[in-house]
């Protein structure tokens, strides 16, 4: 399939300021694993059309009914684990070589901007590759999908997955290091996310009121549109690498 030409999409001027940048960060959401095969959360075909997030992803739920959750996150570690990165995610890591200062901040918890090489990653809502105990915080870090549901501790509690939920604090030290980051970026590409998450869908916002320059690519309007230099409109695994091509 040819290559698409975004040549007449993207101004002299924007590709100049992405050339000359010096720190770049790269915000992802569910929509860059998108064609790898991961289902995105939300719109037609998300996983909130078929499962309740009430259930699956709030700590309320999760303790209700623990088993629930953990089949779940059992049946997406086993899709993740079969998927590969995408051509997105391999050119979000190429271009890490490419600016002094480059930075992947990522809500998604399927670790594969690790898988396709990236190296600076700021894991914004966990990783789904960890378990932590309810208890005594006790972290298991996973290479293949949990066997038993639910998985316990070796204090008897029962682990839940290193991710975060709807109602719970993220990460201080990633939210931190993520905000830094945001508002010292001279560029923020913000790829297949509906920014509508908080905190994280407020990063873009910090580097467009620092002076940088935030490019969108998604493949409908979300509110950063409003607000970004620039959105390409399409698949990521295809915009990317074409845009990257431009630019390089
Ligand atoms: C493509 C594509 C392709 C498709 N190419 N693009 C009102 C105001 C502010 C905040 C709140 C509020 N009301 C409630 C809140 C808080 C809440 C929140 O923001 N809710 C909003 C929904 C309103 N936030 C929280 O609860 C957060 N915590 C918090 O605020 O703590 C405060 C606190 C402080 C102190 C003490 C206690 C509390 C936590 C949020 C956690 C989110 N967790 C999840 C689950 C993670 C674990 C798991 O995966 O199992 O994170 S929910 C889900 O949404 C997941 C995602 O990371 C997150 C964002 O979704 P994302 O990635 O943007 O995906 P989609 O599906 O929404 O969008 C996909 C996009 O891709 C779309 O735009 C498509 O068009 C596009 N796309 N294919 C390019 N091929």
């Amino acid at each position: 399939m040819a290559s698409r030409d975004l040549s007449s999409e993207v101004s002299r001027a924007i590709l100049d300021r992405i050339r000359k940048a010096r720190r770049v960060s790269v915000l992802t959401g569910a929509g860059v694993s998108a064609e790898s095969g991961i289902p995105t959360f939300r719109g037609a075909g998300g996983i909130w059309e078929k499962y309740d997030f009430n259930k699956l992803a709030t700590p309320h739920g999760f303790m209700e009914n623990p088993e629930l959750a953990w089949d779940w996150y059992q049946l997406r570690q086993r899709e993740m684990m079969k998927a590969q990165p995408n051509e997105a995610h391999l050119v979000i890591a190429e271009m890490e070589d490419h600016f002094p200062s480059f930075a992947v901040l990522t809500q998604n918890i399927d670790g594969f901007h690790r898988r396709a090489g990236s190296r600076n990653i700021v894991e914004l809502h966990g990783n789904i590759w960890r378990m932590r105990c309810v208890r005594d915080g006790t972290i298991v870090e996973l290479d293949s999908p949990v066997e038993h549901i639910p998985p316990l501790c070796q204090c008897g509690s029962i682990m839940r997955p290193d991710v975060v939920w709807f109602g719970e604090p993220l990460p201080s030290e990633a939210i931190e290091a993520a905000s830094t980051v945001a508002r010292e970026s001279d560029v923020m590409f913000v790829v297949g996310t509906s920014a509508i998450v908080y905190p994280a869908a407020a990063l873009p916002a910090l580097t467009k009121s620092a002076g940088g320059l935030v490019v969108e690519v998604n493949v409908e309007p979300t509110p950063v549109t409003a607000y970004a230099a620039l959105t390409l409109f399409g698949p990521a695994g295809e915009v990317l690498p074409a845009f990257w091509t431009l630019v390089r």
